[in-house]
This record gives C-alpha cells, structure tokens and sequence, in this order.
C-alpha cells in the first residue's frame, strides 16, 4: 500500500493510479467517486494554504488550487478532506471541483468577522488528547477539549504524557478518570518510549488520527515516537509544482506503516472551544441527566427551585466543580453562538444589498421600471 514507486514517473498526467494509494481511501469513497470520469482524479488534502491546496494523489503530492464553483457555495476543502480534482492538461494546472463526503468534521467558532463555525480539518477518526504530567494537568482544559473533539464525531483518547516524570502515574489516570468517565485514558511517555504499544488499538489501518494539546505537552515528540524510521513519511514522495520544481513545505500527513494515517497540523493542535454544544452535553452526561429530573424545563441550574442537578450536587452526587466546569463552558458556547448570530444577520444584509444592486442593473439592462 505504501509502495509509491510504482505509480511515478515523470510525466505531469501521470499522477492517474490506484486511489487505494491514498492515505484513509475506503470503498465508500470509491463509489462516492465512481460519479466521475476523463480528466477527474481523487486525492486528499494533506495541507491548505489561503489559495492552494497540497493534495496527496496516488504516487504523488501536487498543489491544486480551489475551483472558482466551490468557492461560490462556500465550500472549503481543509486537511483531511478527499476531493475530486480536475487535471487541466491545457494549462498545466490542477482544481479542486468537489468534496467526497465528510465522516467527522473538526470546528471552532472564528476569531474575528464576526464569529461563526470554522472548519479546521475533516475525516479524523480519532483525536488524541494529549496532556502531561506537571502543572499541564489540568481536567477542566481536558473537559473544554473533550467538548470538542465529540462535537466533531471523532472518538477521544487522552494521552497522559511524561509519565516518567511522576511518581504515581496510575493516582493522576484516576483523577482524569473521574472527569472523564468512558474516555480511554493511556499513561506514557513519549521520551523514554513507554506504553506507546497501548495506543495500537486506536490506529488501525485506514483510519486517522490527528492530535491536539496545549504547547510544551510532547506532541512532537509522540509523533516522532510514532513514526519512526521505517514510516513511509509523504516527504519521501517526489513533490511538483506547476514549473516542475521541487519544493520544501514542511509535511503534516504520515502514513504509518500499519496504514493508519496520522495528521499533524497546526491548525488542529491550537484548536480553541468553538460551537460544541452537543459535544458539551456527552462531556457532561451526568449533569444532562440529572437535569431530565429538574422541575422546569428551561432550568440554568444555579438558583432555580426544584433543580435536580443542584439536589445532586447537595447531595455529593456530582461535584461542584463539575457544575462550574458547566457552567463556565455554556457561558462560552451562548456567547460564540451570539457572536456567530450578528456575523449571520450581516452577511444577509450585505446579500439583500447585492440583490439590490443586481435588480437596479436588470431594470437598466431592460428598461422596465
Ligand atoms: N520527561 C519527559 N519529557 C518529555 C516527554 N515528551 C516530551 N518531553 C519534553 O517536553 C518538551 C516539549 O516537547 P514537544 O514535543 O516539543 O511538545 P509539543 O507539544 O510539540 O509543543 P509545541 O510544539 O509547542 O506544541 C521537550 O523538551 C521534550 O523533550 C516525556 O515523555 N518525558
Ligand atoms: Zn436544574
């Protein structure tokens, strides 16, 4: 599967091989591309830039850009997206024309413009969580990122690196543990290349895997823990650009010998809280149940008579920092969703504004009134 050689060769057209060549390829996205024939090629977008995609076709990694159509309907392919890409031999250049259906999709409520959702990458089966023992652990950030990766359909598993720097590494996988309920929770350590063998079950062949965590928490180095040397590292796949040349862009796509695929990528690792809140609710599934029992319906459970949520937490049942924890996430996710409500009613005004100016140019065009 990681054979590249075979389908290169030098030619610009020569990138048409077997998809099974790219990295999490699978028979629904076979048929989904089935659809498309000629000059139509599949690929998958191993980075993206303000204009140009980097795609891994089979046997190669090219650069597309994004096809005027896609961007008119406000669709954006980001890393991890399959696309159909169209070859134009006549100008050397590549599009990306379609999107194949996403399975997961990763999102954060914008900075600036007015807020909305963001997409950050799309496709990840599974997203490590990755905290480390020190002053890193910290459960109520852990909370915020479970929030998000269950918002995006991927599954969590949280890593708790540098395991060799604590003298009771299984006390704090409890302490996660008891925030966060069903997670796997994995102790390891990155340096001395201990427990990596425990995340086996979650990189299975085909699959992704991308990882997040705030800055010093060893993501890097997990990585290079994983890859090793004998990974078939996508840098090692002979890169084109329209003039032929060879270019140098850090690369953010791995397969792992296995087949599983493992995505590192800026965008993903800084991920901040966005618009989760359905994400909130699993993260919080003992207070969203206790909450079936509260006397009214709309109940914020801070003062509320006849809150079962408070009762529960009187009665030692759910911990008061878990309702804080609530409380504060909830507080964020209204305001995202505020600031993502002014963005909306903007952009419909600037469109009624257009339709105004397109019906004033109709009159003219026609002469009616
Ligand atoms: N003791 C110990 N140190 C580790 C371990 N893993 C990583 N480190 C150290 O932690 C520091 C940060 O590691 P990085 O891998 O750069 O962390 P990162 O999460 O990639 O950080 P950013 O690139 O800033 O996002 C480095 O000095 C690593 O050597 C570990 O398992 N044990
Ligand atoms: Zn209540």
């Amino acid at each position: 599967m990681n054979n590249h050689s075979e389908t290169e060769s030098s030619g610009h057209n020569s990138v048409h091989g077997n998809n099974d060549n790219i990295p999490g390829w699978n028979e629904e996205l076979e048929l989904a591309f089935s659809a498309y024939k000629g000059l139509y090629l599949a690929g998958r977008i191993s980075s993206r830039h303000k204009t140009v995609c980097e795609v891994l076709v089979p046997g190669a990694v090219v650069q597309a850009g994004i096809s005027g159509a896609l961007q008119r309907i406000g669709k954006q392919p980001v890393v991890g997206d399959f696309v159909v890409l169209l070859d134009q031999p006549e100008t050397g250049s590549r599009m990306v024309v379609n999107i194949l259906p996403r399975r997961t999709c990763l999102s954060r409520g914008a900075a600036g413009d007015g807020g909305g959702e963001q997409l950050i990458a799309a496709n990840l089966d599974t997203i490590f969580i990755v905290t480390s023992v020190g002053k890193d652990l910290n459960l109520r950030r852990l909370e915020r990122y479970l929030a998000i990766v269950y918002s995006s359909g991927a599954s969590p598993v949280i890593l708790l690196n540098k395991i060799d720097l604590a003298d009771d590494p299984a006390r704090l996988v409890e302490k996660i543990r008891d925030v966060t309920g069903d997670v796997p929770v994995i102790p390891l350590s990155a340096l001395s290349k201990t427990g990596l063998d425990a995340l086996g079950p979650y990189l299975n062949p085909g699959e992704t895997v991308a990882l997040v965590g705030s800055s010093g928490v060893g993501k890097s180095t997990l990585i290079n823990a994983f890859l090793g040397e004998t990974v078939q590292k996508t840098a090692d796949i002979r890169k084109d650009d329209e003039k032929g040349r060879h270019t140098t862009t850090v690369r953010q796509m791995f397969l792992l010998p296995n087949g599983a695929v493992l995505i590192d990528n800026p965008g993903i690792r800084e991920i901040q809280l966005g618009d989760s809140a359905e994400g909130l609710e699993k993260a919080f599934s003992e207070i969203v149940d206790a909450a079936r029992n509260c006397k009214f319906k709309d109940c914020t459970h801070r003062n509320e008579p006849g809150c079962a949520v408070l009762q529960a937490v009187r009665d030692g049942i759910i911990p008061e920092e878990r309702l804080e924890s609530y409380h504060r996430l909830t507080d964020e996710l209204s305001f995202q969703s505020k600031k993502a409500e002014i963005g909306l009613k903007r952009l419909e005004k600037e469109r009624y504004r257009e339709m105004a100016v397109n019906i004033k140019k109709y009159r003219k065009f026609t002469g009616k009134p």
